[in-house]
């Protein structure tokens, strides 16, 4: 496929906040933006001036392309580079470009996206879904803990999906029943926020995961991601309630509730360069310890993690390190050398559902996309389009 057109603009993400959108060849996608970001993700162009330099830089650069394949992209990239890359243009740009460059070869080519990187991807995904949430995503009284996530434990993807929402509707009506302040408000991902302790939560998950499982006969396990790196200030953990913990505190502390709990999934519950307090939980739990802001989809730190023996799994955000063509190596790194890759939403999202074709064909095991709000749910949607069409 030639690159004929390309233009840019700025749009709205889920959160309200403007974001660079990219058109090629007449098809559009927007790059998603993080609230609790890792400080060390690739960075963000603000939007306005991203898209007036796209305009006026990258127009007559981007039709000298012709994309089929991967090692296309890859070739892009190194052009992408050598002109400035991330640095100068930001990895906003880059990925709306990328996502862009990948819808149109789908329409091109009558293919879905995710025959872009497999023809024949045979992978069950499971979900984690986000169904009761505060940290950076909400505002007011809310949890510390960022996500209480539920995986439904079966292969059956679509099933999964309907369970999930089951649960989150559920869910919400235990939260009334308990918190007298509740009113069915939702955070930035569509997760009830509750002024609950984060203990209360977790118990409130358990039972409705008991209730769930007698309704589907479908197990629920239940995790968390802790986004710890935003409660670490001056060397301490942070909550709400004006308690501060100390490193080994708060190591302490996520081990009891991974034991307690019986925790199944665990992100980010240390901040984002504890490497080795990171080993620590993983040696003395049997969770999937898994790296966000530790690991910004970045090879590198991704191998530290690996070299330290810090983390069972890694969360995959393309928008972290800006390029599909790292994403893709991330997770064939994560597969080479034992770990899970997750690939995840944003908590600032996009109206597209690209992202579940792109985590299909890099056949990953598990996503994390939510599941409630428009943003979410589109790409849930896209995941049951996929499936009910797999041969
Ligand atoms: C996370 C993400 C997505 P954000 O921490 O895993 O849930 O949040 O996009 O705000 O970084
Ligand atoms: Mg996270």
């Amino acid at each position: 496929m030639k690159i004929k057109d390309a233009k840019a603009r700025v749009v709205l993400n889920s959160r309200g906040n403007p974001t660079i959108e990219v058109e090629i060849n007449g098809y559009h996608e927007a790059a998603p933006e993080g609230a609790s970001k890792g400080s060390n993700e690739a960075k963000y162009k603000e939007p306005t001036e991203a898209v007036r330099l796209f305009n006026e830089e990258l127009v007559d650069f981007l039709k000298t392309f012709e994309i089929e394949d991967l090692d296309d992209l890859k070739a892009f990239e190194e052009s992408f580079m050598s002109i400035g890359g991330i640095e100068k243009y930001g990895a906003n740009t880059l990925i709306a470009t990328e996502l862009a460059i990948l819808r149109a070869w789908s329409n091109y080519y009558k293919e879905p996206v995710y025959k872009f990187f497999n023809k024949h991807p045979s992978v069950n995904i499971r979900i984690l879904a986000n169904v009761v949430g505060g940290g950076a995503h909400a505002k007011g009284k809310s949890t510390d803990i960022q996500e209480f996530l539920i995986s439904p434990r079966t292969e059956d993807t679509r099933v999964a999906i309907f369970v999930a929402s089951y649960f989150h509707k559920l869910i919400a009506g235990k939260l009334e029943v308990l918190d007298k302040s509740f009113l069915y408000g939702r955070n930035d991902e569509g997760a009830w926020t509750t002024s609950l302790e984060d203990f209360q939560v977790l118990a409130l998950m358990k039972s409705t995961a008991e209730d769930v499982k007698m309704t589907y006969d479908v197990e629920i396990d239940i995790g968390i991601d802790y986004a710890a790196n935003n409660l670490y200030k001056n060397g301490y953990y942070v909550y709400k309630n004006g308690k501060f913990l100390s490193r080994e505190e708060q190591i302490e502390k996520v081990i009891e509730l991974a034991n307690f709990y019986n925790l199944f999934y665990i992100e980010d519950p240390l901040e984002e360069n504890d490497f080795e307090g990171f080993s620590i939980i993983r040696e003395r739990t049997s969770s999937l310890i898994v790296g966000d802001d530790l690991t910004v989809t970045n090879i590198e730190r991704i191998k530290k993690a690996l070299e330290n023996k810090s983390i069972r799994g890694v969360i995959i955000k393309p928008n972290q390190i800006g390029s599909i063509v790292k994403t893709y190596e991330a997770v064939k790194f994560c597969k080479e050398n034992g770990l899970v890759p997750i690939f995840s939403h944003r908590s600032g999202e996009t109206e597209s559902g690209i992202i579940a074709q792109i985590a299909y064909g890099m056949e990953v095991p598990f996503v994390k996309f939510g599941i409630s709000g428009g943003e979410r749910i589109a790409k849930l949607n896209e995941l049951l389009r996929i499936y009910e069409n797999r041969p």
